[in-house]
């Protein structure tokens, strides 16, 4: 299950299925906010197929045909029947892409339902397809944990993984004597596994419940840099703003998110002192109930940011009610005090009078298209603008003798003004708090 450690990228291949209750639009919409989400896992989204049904519940999940039609796409690994009549089910040209492997399409080696399965549905088709299958609430969680960075996020995020495995645990082979050993008389190793993950899950309540605790007591820490968060939907352009913004083109190149640190960057071009900008995980528009608190921390980050970007794709015409959404969560997770900019992104996919009637509607926001190199630096502007208000000046006298301690300056606050004296320098900095208290005591230290 884990897929944090695979080596090589999966190949992954999205089902829609829809139903009389979800269909048109909105199974589109909802689909390509899958792709998005299995994107960001750092999956390769091949292809989507989508069938009708009467509803997601049926034990097989799919028609017969349909299930034989992704076996060949998926390279026929499972145990479906084979001899049945493909021919008038399966799209030949498909077919053909499939077994070569120049066509950008190749195998699919993971399937995605772009709707939550049961257990034993997901048992099912995983066994008749022989490849990984996930459901969407399997992929937000992957997504949820890479995010969770603060302790109390990591457990609410272990605790929902574990609530979502437990039941999905199959018999494993026997044979392995260390799992064997704690079996209790008359227990199955699955019955086993079963304990042991609730046995994991009451531990991690327990842990929950004293960190919560211990925070409450704590004042809020104020991190030393200033921190500049991405909120907003997925899609909204949070990513690529964040590229943008902090030209981390390894990011593009590699696994997106593969590790949490690459969701933590230092603003370029650089300033001094440093800036950073983290890209928080996604609003999603149906979030499963059980992962709404994971959500909630995993989001948590946002608070020791002394800057929010509310990012919202502008062209999408359902961004008002997004943005109420965004507000209200963030409002409850406790950032009310930190200071907000709305920005309205994908300006390029606007005309100049949806422009301007927008700025109306939201004379304090700002309209970027993260395409625009102008508009990035119009952000980076705004950006270390505000991070200057929050600075403090000081007056700083250095020996000569003390050269090293001149350098370290230079690399770490912004110097207004340098006066040369007989025997020392006078420097005006500009600096944090923390920073310039820091230096002084390092200088008393000397
Ligand atoms: N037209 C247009 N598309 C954009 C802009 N910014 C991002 N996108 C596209 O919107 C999609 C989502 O972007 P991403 O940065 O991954 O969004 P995130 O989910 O908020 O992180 C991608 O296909 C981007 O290429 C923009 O300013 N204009
Ligand atoms: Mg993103």
């Amino acid at each position: 299950m884990p897929l944090t450690d695979k080596p090589t990228i999966n190949r992954a291949l999205l089902i829609s299925i829809c139903t009389p209750q979800f269909k048109g639009e909105e199974a589109e919409s909802s689909l390509a906010e899958l792709a998005r989400l299995v994107t960001t896992l750092g999956f390769k989204v091949v292809g989507s197929q989508s069938q009708k049904q009467s509803s997601t519940q049926k034990s097989s999940v799919l028609g017969s045909g349909k299930l034989a039609e992704i076996a060949r796409l998926t390279g026929n690994k499972g145990d479906i029947d084979e001899t049945q009549d493909l021919d008038d089910v399966i799209d030949l040209s498909a077919m053909d892409a499939v077994q070569s492997e120049n066509l950008p399409f190749g195998c699919a080696d993971v399937v995605v339902f772009d709707c939550d399965l049961s257990p034993s549905q997901l048992r099912n088709v995983e066994n008749q397809l022989g490849v990984e299958v996930f459901d969407r609430t399997g992929i937000i969680i992957e997504i949820f944990s890479r995010h969770a960075r603060t302790r109390t996020a990591r457990l609410q995020v272990e605790i929902a993984r574990l609530n979502y495995l437990a039941p999905r645990l199959r018999e494993s082979s026997s044979g392995n004597n260390e799992r064997q050993m704690g079996k209790g008389a008359g227990e199955t190793s699955l019955e086993l596994d079963r304990r042991k993950v609730r046995d994991q899950l009451a531990e991690l309540r327990r842990e929950l419940v004293s960190v919560q605790d211990e925070l409450k007591g704590r004042r809020k820490q104020r991190s030393e840099l200033f921190c500049v968060a991405l909120v907003g939907y997925t899609n909204a352009g949070k990513s690529s703003m964040m590229r943008a913004m902090t030209g981390s083109e390894v990011l593009v190149e590699n696994k997106l998110f593969a590790t949490l640190d690459t969701t933590v960057r230092a603003l370029q071009p650089m300033t001094q002192p440093r800036i950073l900008v983290s890209d928080t995980v996604g609003f999603i528009k149906k979030l499963p109930h059980d992962l709404v608190a994971s959500f909630h921390s995993t989001l948590a980050e946002a608070q020791d940011a002394s800057l929010l970007l509310y990012v919202v794709d502008a062209s999408d015409p359902s961004f008002r009610s997004q943005l109420e959404v965004v507000h209200h969560v963030l409002e409850e997770v406790g950032v009310d005090d930190i200071k907000k900019l709305l920005v309205l992104n994908k300006s390029d996919q606007l005309s100049d009078e949806q422009q301007d009637a927008l700025m109306d509607e939201f004379p304090d926001a700002m309209m970027t298209s993260t395409r625009d190199p102008q508009d990035i630096k119009k952000l980076h502007q705004y950006i270390v603008g505000v991070a200057e208000e929050e600075m403090i000046e000081d007056e700083i006298i250095v020996a000569y003798t003390a050269k090293g301690i001149i350098g370290e300056i230079r690399s770490s606050m912004s110097i207004t003004r340098e006066e040369y004296e007989y025997d020392h320098i006078k420097l005006s900095v500009r600096s944090n708090a923390i920073e310039l208290a820091r230096l002084k005591k390092r200088m008393k230290d000397l």
